[in-house]
């Protein structure tokens, strides 16, 4: 490999280390300290090891997990295709692997940190180098390159040139890059042969750009606001940045063709419309445990989840494992849980929901959120959990966003008093250690009609439709505990503050519309969608297909979730899709 280098790594004394001996929270302080290192100079020297013939059978495939975020959806992916997972332990499992999946999640200098001080980095090098069966994904391709600006400069692997970068928001692209987006086929690549013009999934805020030096590696690239490297593919070394293991059917094959690159012929791609990032459209499982103790979706009308009948139960409209599987299949582009009595039930205490996403990841291969009851919590006993163990165990448990309500409220609240970050809040903390395109802030508004502007210290907007008592101004206000409490804070307030708090994406509900099933309200996602540069899901009253077509065309929303017509069957995912292709609005089929 001419022209590049592994980066000089200090191991020699950190190598007896090994992943398995990392706690995770030893883990997230390495990477917590991390932030503060500054590019080493780099000596590019020869590298001495060289990997041993693999032993491993035709069934194994090699895991090399540092401990951070979902590598649970990887592993279930693999598993799912009929293989078995060793787990790297020490460097000589690297070098001993015969295909090895590494699959980069958290930050890129908390990564390195955690390879470097574990003796990982200079096998992987040199895995690499000696052209093993390897791909990589997502911050398993980044770490590949020369160094990278997230949160540095931090020197990565140095195998490819070029420097890892953020997006640009300026050019009026969203940051994090979140959806299914295209692929542009440089060359071939073997494991994109199925891929075609459909979309792939993409959770980033950070991108190689293709240049000249590296140009013999670039396999495909994507773009958004620019050309960005997508996959890259040298001889049996293959790396991408969007996630197979996210990427539904189509993400699967590229895992398949890795695994077996033998076993397939090369193949038509499927056709598909893939051109850009597409909109998307969200089932919702708003659940609860009932009076009789199970964990069932329900829905509200107005968050009012009880029947009006004599007995006021909890509606009960399926169980969550089921309805999610039957929502991936029906072509949901990802899969939100809101544990919605999260706020007075601590949700480490309800194993029931940890279970429920164990479980819907071994088959839904889309994005899983989860919300509901993310905040610090002390227990009857006296233990203390930080948000960030609670948000840790969704993950592990098989989330790839976690997602935030009434915390967030009380942090704003707090930032707007203070106008200091603290780093405290649970937003800050579990954006710190999984990065911002893992945190979602739930936002669960109420309109309130005022006669003009000047009424309230909040943004109002002038209403198409006067209020009660002739009301031409409303402002959104924010509630808390699952809409019961109104706060001193709006929509418009909470949104810019959360982004800068950390949030990576906004899903905002409506507690007017909620199950009203008369549209969404677009005065409130174009006011809020306008306002931010982070992604906005806009959420409650979809009721027919042209709602969605309504909320893309007139409002930077993008993605609609839906509960009510997907759980009582009224309009099938599908149709929606088709409505969105029909109307010019591009969606992943
Ligand atoms: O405050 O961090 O514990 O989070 C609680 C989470 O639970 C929040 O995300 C909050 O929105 C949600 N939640 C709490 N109570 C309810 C309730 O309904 N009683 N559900 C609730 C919110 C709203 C949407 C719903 C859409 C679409 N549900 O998620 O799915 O409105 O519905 P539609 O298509 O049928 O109109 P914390």
């Amino acid at each position: 490999m001419e022209g590049v280098a592994c980066a000089s790594f200090t191991s020699s004394a950190s190598k007896s280390l090994s992943f398995s001996s990392l706690s995770q929270s030893s883990i997230i302080t390495l990477r917590q300290n991390y932030h503060n290192n500054t590019l080493k100079s780099k000596s590019p020297r020869k590298l001495v090891i060289r990997a041993s013939s693999g032993s491993s059978s035709g069934s194994v495939v090699t895991l090399l997990d540092y401990g951070a975020g979902n590598v649970r959806s990887v592993r279930n992916a693999i598993r799912y295709l009929g293989y078995e997972i060793e787990d790297v332990r020490t460097p000589k499992d690297i070098l001993n692997a015969d295909r090895l999946i590494f699959p980069g999640v958290g930050a890129f200098a908390s990564a390195m940190d955690v390879l470097t001080k574990t003796g990982m980095a200079e096998a992987l090098c040199a895995y690499i180098e000696n052209d093993r069966p390897f791909l990589g994904i997502c911050l398993g391709l980044q770490l590949l390159f020369e160094s990278s600006e997230e949160n540095g400069p931090v020197n990565g692997l140095g195998l490819i040139p070029g420097v890892v970068g953020r997006f640009n928001s300026l050019n009026g692209f969203r940051v994090p890059h979140i959806g299914w987006n295209a692929l542009q086929i440089a060359k071939d690549s073997e494991i994109l042969d199925d891929i075609g013009d459909r979309h792939v999934y993409f959770v980033h805020s950070y991108r190689a750009m293709p240049s000249n030096d590296n140009k013999e590696w670039v396999s495909s690239t994507c773009n958004y606001g620019d050309d960005f490297i997508a996959s890259i593919r040298r001889g049996n070394v293959h790396a991408v940045q969007f996630h197979p293991e996210k990427s539904g059917d189509v993400g699967l094959s590229v895992l398949r063709r890795f695994l077996n690159p033998k076993s397939q012929g090369s193949k038509k791609p499927t056709q598909g419309k893939a051109s850009k990032l597409a909109k998307r459209v969200i089932a919702c499982l708003d659940v609860r445990t009932n009076d009789k103790g199970d964990l069932v979706v329900t829905k509200g009308d107005q968050y009012d989840v009880r029947e009006q009948t004599k007995e006021n139960e909890v509606r009960n409209l399926g169980k969550p494992v089921e309805l999610a599987g039957q929502y991936y299949k029906d072509g949901a582009d990802e899969v939100s849980f809101l544990n919605i009595t999260g706020f007075r039930d601590f949700p480490l205490g309800d194993l029931p929901m940890l279970q429920v996403l164990r479980h819907t990841s071994e088959n839904v291969f889309v994005p899983l959120t989860v919300g509901g009851g993310i905040r610090d919590f002390t227990d009857a006993n006296g233990r203390y959990y930080s948000s960030l163990e609670v948000a840790s165990e969704y993950f592990r448990s098989g989330a790839d966003k976690i997602s935030i309500g009434s915390d967030a409220v009380y942090a704003a609240e707090e930032y707007i008093k203070t106008k200091v970050k603290t780093g405290k809040s649970s937003l800050e903390q579990i954006s710190k250690v999984y990065g911002n395109q893992a945190v979602v802030v739930s936002i669960d508004p109420r309109r309130v009609y005022v006669q003009g502007p000047n009424d309230v210290q909040f943004k109002t907007i002038r209403v198409p439709k006067p209020g009660p008592n002739g009301e031409e101004y409303a402002w959104y206000q924010c509630t808390v505990n699952g809409g019961r409490e109104g706060r001193s804070i709006g929509a418009y307030e909470l949104a810019k503050v959360v982004e800068e708090l950390g949030a990576g994406e906004i899903l905002l509900n409506c507690i007017d519309c909620d199950g009203q099933g008369k549209g969404f309200d677009i005065d409130l996602i174009k006011l809020i969608s306008d306002a931010v540069s982070i992604p906005v899901i806009a959420s409650s009253g979809a009721g027919a297909v042209e709602h969605f077509s309504e909320v893309f065309m007139k409002t930077n929303a993008s993605a609609a979730l839906a509960a009510g017509i997907f759980h009582r069957k009224e309009v099938p995912i599908q149709s929606v899709k088709a409505h969105l292709l029909k109307e010019g609005i591009e969606v992943r089929i």
